[in-house]
């Protein structure tokens, strides 16, 4: 299988250095000049549980994919939510009817953006607990174990979504099929409603938060309006287990991970995901007359500190 890995950040590079150690094909599209210089130059560099790793592997931005012969029969999607549909619209040179397109993003409602440019019958979602970071172009940090859940989003991909399947667990990247990936995205979505945004505000890590006394209240009343959100959109999620699923982060080796919209605001001083995590499940409760103030002054905190942090 000829994969092709879009968004060579952290979650990306992470996603093509696994697949290339197990010997699988995996070309690299990325729209960071400085990161697609780097690869070209040196290769992708990792901290791979600290080791260092070099993987060459090839590299290209959006506007050379005309002519670069590239061939792809799983795309797999690693923009930050924000990136995905202007990524997508340069994609028509390597998307062709018998192309799938695996999306892992955090967030809810990338099926939405994705079906314009591939078949309900091509389209594969998912969530990974795996972490990534970017420590500069060309270089990442890759620390911890994962897994990964996906399901193609119509029946008829099903067989293509257990080869995937097969796949990343050849490549150690402890897969397994989502009976309903619906649930699974929403789920994680919780995991980052409550971490990614606190741990952004607080300028902390998962263990730090984990420490406070206001992290149980918060993470209750954060996940109850997912809940209810949920619930209306017709995806039952079992509130006291996913509290008990976030909350597991807290003592986990995870615990040392800044969240990924930690690195993108503090370090980075680049917008957020919010929108697409908790800022949707405020424009959802509004659509289904579900009050969110959780939810909704944590994405107003988050678009206020991305201003006074200047974030682009
Ligand atoms: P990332 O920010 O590392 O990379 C996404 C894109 O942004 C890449 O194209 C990258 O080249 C570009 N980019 C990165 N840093 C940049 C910079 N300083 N300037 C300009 N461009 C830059 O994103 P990620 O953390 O790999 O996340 C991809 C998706 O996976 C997101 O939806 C995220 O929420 C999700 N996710 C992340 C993690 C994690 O631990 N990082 C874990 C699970 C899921
Ligand atoms: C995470 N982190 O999803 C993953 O950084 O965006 C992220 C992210 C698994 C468990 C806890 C946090």
């Amino acid at each position: 299988m000829k994969i092709t890995v879009v968004g060579a950040g952290g979650m990306g590079s992470r996603f093509a250095l696994m697949l290339h150690q197990a010997g699988v094909a995996v070309t690299l599209v990325d729209g960071w000049q400085a990161n697609i210089d780097a690869i070209r130059q040196a290769g992708l560099q990792a901290d791979f549980n600290g080791r260092a790793v070099t993987a060459r592997l090839p590299i290209y931005a959006p506007r050379e994919l005309a002519d670069s012969g590239v061939q792809a029969d799983l795309i797999i999607a690693f923009t930050k939510s924000n990136q995905l549909a202007a990524m997508f619209k340069q994609l028509t040179p390597i998307i062709h009817a018998d192309t799938y397109v695996l999306c892992l993003l955090n967030g809810i409602g990338h099926e939405d953006v994705l079906e314009e440019f591939v078949a309900k019958d091509h389209l594969l979602l998912g969530i990974t607990m795996w972490t990534a970071g970017m420590t500069g172009p060309g270089h990442v940090k890759l620390l911890g174990h994962g897994e990964v859940e996906l399901q193609s989003f119509a029946p008829a991909g099903a067989a293509f979504a257990d080869q995937v399947v097969a796949l990343f667990n050849q490549a150690g990247l402890n897969a397994r099929p989502s009976a309903n990936v619906k649930a699974s995205i929403w789920r994680k979505a919780c995991v980052n409603g409550t971490l990614n945004s606190l741990c952004a505000l607080l300028d902390c890590n998962i263990g730090a938060l984990g420490q406070t006394r206001e992290a149980e209240p918060f993470l209750r009343e954060i996940i109850a309006e997912f809940g209810a959100v949920a619930q209306a959109e017709g995806v039952p999620l079992d509130v006291a287990e996913v509290y008990d699923h976030v909350a597991a982060t807290f003592t986990a080796d995870i615990a040392v991970h800044y969240p990924s919209m930690h690195q993108d605001l503090v370090v980075n001083h680049r917008l957020t995901e919010v929108d697409f995590i908790n800022g949707a499940v405020v424009r959802k409760g509004q659509a289904h007359g579900i009050a969110t103030p959780y939810n909704a002054m944590l994405t107003q905190l988050i678009h206020a500190k991305e201003q006074l942090i200047g974030a682009k």
